[in-house]
């Protein structure tokens, strides 16, 4: 299997985070990515390559132009301001405010924000503008023929909605992927998100749409972040209507729990008919796992590939969240040495 990485994630590296009303270090690290790669040249997966660049045009199908405009100016307007410090949003349009999009620099980060865990940096928009490109040079290969490819994306993308962003993701990878196959003529794609968080971002992209299948696993809204979306009640709308499937979990699931809801969401993959898969790869479901609370082992993501790679359809990995830093890369690449071996 053919790994794509580019050392351009180094760029998006933020002074921290707010947790449990302190600035901590950002769980959303540098360091992540390092781990991966390094247990993919460990366990001899493959060649990895550098990505390719396809331009702007693939992320436009997926995200507004004023959305882009303001990712790609946003370092540059704060620094003119005279700011050296990470840029953050503080005032969001909620209920009962008007979300109108203000052309004050400041106002227009709320206005294209969800939360305070995106920050932007010098280095943000290089960052995730390459990490979008490493996820399409693996969408690539696959529109070639290969049967599967790894996209070390860093930063992530789930969260980001076509003109929002939030919880470490600004790019929506997987979408912008889904869309590039179904622009090379797919009629049907799926996306499996198994991050331990709601793929916000893409059930709300898609989710008035009938030719890409969304299914999410995760920790519920009732309890985890992010907190208002991610129910599972929430089926899709309008021609969307059945294309969404959410299965929230509780508290403490392990793989007995995870795994059944993994066999709910592959029948309903196969059902839809999906001519090639997509998987949100969040490996936050581990044990051990700083800011989550699903209790899967190493050996699970071995046999979470293996189910994976028993729907028989070509399917790109894009890597989304992970923060046992030390662990990632032992899980992610058992996802895909299951699949490879079963
Ligand atoms: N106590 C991904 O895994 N943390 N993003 C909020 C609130 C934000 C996770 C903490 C978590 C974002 C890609
Ligand atoms: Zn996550």
């Amino acid at each position: 299997m053919l790994t794509f990485y580019s050392d351009d994630h180094r760029l998006h590296h933020a002074q921290g985070e707010m947790l449990n009303g302190e600035l901590q270090p950002c769980f959303e690290m540098p360091a992540r990515a390092d781990h991966v790669l390094a247990r993919v040249r460990q366990q001899g997966l493959g060649e990895v390559r550098e990505p390719l660049d396809f331009g702007m045009a693939p992320i436009a199908r997926i995200h507004t132009g004023d959305y882009l405009e303001f990712l790609q100016k946003a370092w540059a307007g704060w620094a003119a301001q005279g700011n050296t410090a990470d840029f953050l949003p503080g005032v969001f349009p909620a209920r009962h405010l008007r979300a109108k999009r203000p052309d004050d620099l400041y106002g227009q980060y709320g206005f294209h924000s969800f939360d305070c865990f995106a920050p932007i940096t010098a280095g943000t928009w290089q960052a995730v503008y390459t990490s979008t490109q490493v996820a399409l040079s693996a969408q690539q290969q696959l529109a070639q023929g290969a049967r599967t490819a790894f996209a070390l994306c860093r930063p992530p993308g789930h969260h980001a909605s076509s003109d929002v962003m939030g919880g470490y993701c600004y790019l929506n990878n997987a979408a912008i992927c889904a869309q590039a196959f179904l622009d090379q003529g797919a009629q049907r794609v799926a996306i499996l998100d198994v991050d331990y968080h709601h793929g916000n971002g893409t059930q709300s992209i898609f989710y008035g749409r009938d030719d890409v299948l969304v299914a999410n696993i995760h920790g519920s809204p009732s309890f985890e972040y992010p907190h208002f979306l991610g129910y599972a009640d929430e089926t899709g709308e309008g021609a969307g209507l059945g294309c969404n499937l959410n299965l929230p979990l509780a508290a403490g699931s392990a793989w007995d729990v995870w795994g059944a809801a993994l066999e709910t969401a592959c029948q309903r993959i196969a059902a839809y008919g999906a001519e090639v898969i997509v998987v949100s790869l969040g490996v936050d479901t581990y044990m051990n796992d700083p800011i989550s609370q699903f209790k899967l082992d190493s050996p699970d993501y071995l046999r979470m590939g293996q189910r994976i790679a028993a729907l028989g359809k070509p399917t790109l990995f894009v890597m989304e969240g992970g923060y046992a830093v030390a662990e990632i890369g032992i899980n992610a690449v058992n996802v895909l040495e299951g699949f490879q071996g079963a």
